[in-house]
């Protein structure tokens, strides 16, 4: 077998199982044996770029950096839905309908809460995906749509052109992570799956996109061409031989009552889907009992949404309690009586932040209504005002953290309070990892499930901890050998002797990255000196802003980071800058703004190599830019280099200078 037909065999394989797997939900082989293929399907790649076509699965992973999204201008217009509350109405739906056409039958499928998209396949390729946006016109997603598992690339059948509508959405349990880790790490939640989904496609980025693991039910033909489609459920049939995951819908019903007790049945079974539906979608059959029912301005007469009324109950707030996270986020949460609500009992319900508290002016003892956001994750959505006795309590932030007694701080224009604390418990794992990373302090072997034991184990609880070690402990934690222990203990040792930079990058203070610690460091040669810097001596460096300065005086203010310095220096721990022997510094002074992909490298990449010449990288272009560097499909970053007159230079070019 050629090189040639092995890589068409191993795409057809993994495409059949990733549609197994995606679509029909049934895979016939393990994770490990499809990785292995997938493994082998890359290093063919690699070796044959010219290979590649739209349908291999690697192209599910993403990672085209657009700087915007195109307009799209939807040929067949992308209706919305009336909406109904009650039978009544469903039965007013239908007698409007029977007005026009004689025996219409009805078909009943969810409506998906998520976010309506349009596909468009050209000989069965998939060539352009868009968001709904007002119905006419949409924005160009077609490179997040890429990644989601069970929109086929190429189509199981031959078909010139076909546009089809779906419902792109995030299933519940994939929400839940999404929050947890958001919430975790200090940023804002989504307020349920359906801006997570918005959220996701909206990135600029498709490799952020191809991890939310969003999925889609397609529900519509828009157009056609090469096949003739008579009905709905003909269209749907067709849609599911094309290799798409298609809305659970395959019966007629002839009455409208018949059709409101699917919709009774389906609100039944609603809880346990994996995925949220916000109601239930009646649709006449016949297209061409569709034709002659028409459209009104924005919605078709031949189609109606049933809403299920929202599953909400009221309980009271014993008390609010504040939890510190992984990230230094204090985060409030209300102790509840127990109640049950769409089938489980709920005691707790996230507060997310003292805004949230304030804006819904909720208070220790209040009655509240709560419900569950994308019927998981319970919230408080309003307080029962009328039920207040007099004795409920304003509640208050702490000053101080929970778990570690360190002061906290708020940063103007966010909502999240943090731990100031460079040793909190909390955050123990999460700023041990970071302090051993490479451009921290760089300590080799020490990786991130060794330190999650180290502290469950109680052998460390901070990053000055990891000095004081003993092999002997250490070589005692499970599946470590005396050679490994040996080996953490000697890049430990080196680390000792790091400059200065590395170690105040490894504090782990908030806005001061790698670049912002060599500034400093460069200036106050010694972190000692810190200790007595003011915001002005920060700021007088250059390229120090405002908030980054009041973060280090911050830090060093906090008297148990101080004590955790001299911690780190009586180990033997270096504090000093370490002056280089002077480098190439052919781009001192220099701002460069990147966009579009570059073929040979990534980001990061161009990134610092410009920065290893003395050069810095801004995102966006302003007067201060003095190159663009302009790779593949760039967009509104150039047009704005062009208007101020900043020299473009093309991949090539930024080659020569970096010789
Ligand atoms: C859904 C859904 C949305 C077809 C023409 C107007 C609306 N969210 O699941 N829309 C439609 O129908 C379109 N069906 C659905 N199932």
């Amino acid at each position: 077998m050629t090189v040639r037909e092995r890589y068409e065999e191993l795409k057809n394989t993994l495409n059949e199982h990733s549609y197994k797997y995606y679509v029909l939900d049934n895979p016939d082989i393990t994770d490990e044996q499809y990785d292995r293929l997938m493994r082998e399907l890359v290093d063919i790649e690699k070796a044959n770029p010219d290979f590649v076509t739209a349908d291999s699965p690697t192209q599910k992973v993403g990672g085209k950096i657009l700087d915007g999204f195109e307009s799209v201008t939807h040929t067949v217009l992308m209706q919305s839905l009336q909406d109904a509350f009650s039978f009544e109405e469903l039965k007013e739906f239908d007698s409007r309908v029977r007005g026009t056409v004689d025996t219409p039958v009805y078909c009943v499928e969810q409506k998906i809460d998520g976010l309506s998209v349009s596909l468009e396949y050209v000989d069965s390729v998939f060539v352009r995906g868009s968001t709904r946006g007002d119905g006419v016109v949409g924005e160009d997603v077609t490179e997040n749509l890429k990644t989601v598992k069970s929109i086929p690339l190429k189509l199981r059948e031959d078909i010139p052109y076909l546009e089809v509508r779906g419902e792109v959405f995030i299933s519940k349990p994939d929400f839940a992570r999404l929050n947890q880790k958001r919430e975790e790490e200090g940023e804002s939640t989504f307020a349920n799956p359906r801006n997570a989904a918005a959220g996701s496609l909206r990135q600029l980025n498709s490799a952020i996109a191809a991890k939310r693991n969003l999925d889609i039910f397609v529900f519509n033909i828009q157009q056609i061409q090469g096949r003739e489609i008579k009905s709905h459920l003909e269209g749907l049939d067709l849609l599911r031989r094309c290799g798409f995951k298609v809305i659970s819908n395959d019966k007629g019903f002839d009455t409208i009552e018949d059709a409101f007790d699917e919709i009774k049945r389906i609100g039944d079974i609603r809880r346990d889907l994996y995925y949220d539906i916000d109601g239930a979608v009646i649709k006449v059959n016949e297209l061409s009992q569709r034709d002659k029912l028409g459209s009104t301005a924005k919605t078709p007469r031949w189609a109606i949404a049933y809403k299920y009324p929202a599953e909400k109950q009221k309980t009271k707030i014993k008390d609010i309690t504040v939890a510190v996270g992984r990230t230094g986020v204090l985060t409030p949460a209300a102790d509840l009586e127990p109640v049950l609500i769409a089938g489980s009992t709920v005691s707790r319900a996230t507060l997310h932040n003292i805004d949230f508290i304030r804006q819904k002016d909720i208070r220790i003892g209040d009655t509240v209504v709560i419900q569950k956001a994308g019927d998981i994750i319970p919230e408080v959505v309003e307080v029962v005002v009328s039920d207040r006795n007099g004795s409920e309590r304003e509640f208050f932030m702490p000053e101080t953290c929970p778990a570690c007694g360190a002061r906290v701080h708020r940063e103007e224009g966010e909502a999240a309070v943090r731990c100031t604390g460079g040793a909190c418990p909390a955050q123990a794992v999460r700023s041990i990892i970071h302090f051993v990373s490479r451009d921290a302090m760089d300590i080799e072997g020490l990786g991130p499930q060794i330190i999650e034991k180290l502290v469950d184990n109680g052998l460390i609880s901070s990053s000055a901890d990891i000095y004081y070690m003993d092999k002997e402990s250490l070589a005692s934690l499970d599946k470590m050998g005396d050679k490994s222990a040996e080996n953490i203990l000697s890049a430990a040792e080196k680390s000792k002797s790091n400059s200065m930079e590395k170690l105040l990058y490894a504090l782990g203070i908030r806005h001061i990255g790698a670049g912002a610690s060599k500034l400093i460091s460069k200036k106050f040669k010694d972190i000692y000196a810190l200790f007595d810097a003011t915001k002005e001596d920060l700021c007088a460096i250059g390229d120090i802003g405002d908030i980054m300065a009041e973060s280090v005086t911050d830090f060093f203010a906090e008297p148990q980071n101080r004590d955790f310095i001299d911690k780190l220096s009586r180990a033997g721990v270096n504090t000093k800058y370490i002056e280089q022997e002077s480098g190439d510094n052919r781009f001192e002074g220099k701002t460069f703004v990147l966009t579009g992909t570059l073929e040979n490298y990534g980001r990061k990449e161009a990134t610092g190599i410009i920065e290893k010449f003395g050069g810095k990288v801004s995102g966006s272009v302003s007067g201060k830019t003095d190159y663009v560097v302009a790779g593949e499909s760039t967009g509104s970053k150039l047009d704005k280099a062009r208007e101020l007159g900043i020299p473009v230079i093309g991949e090539a070019e930024f080659m020569e200078m970096i010789k």
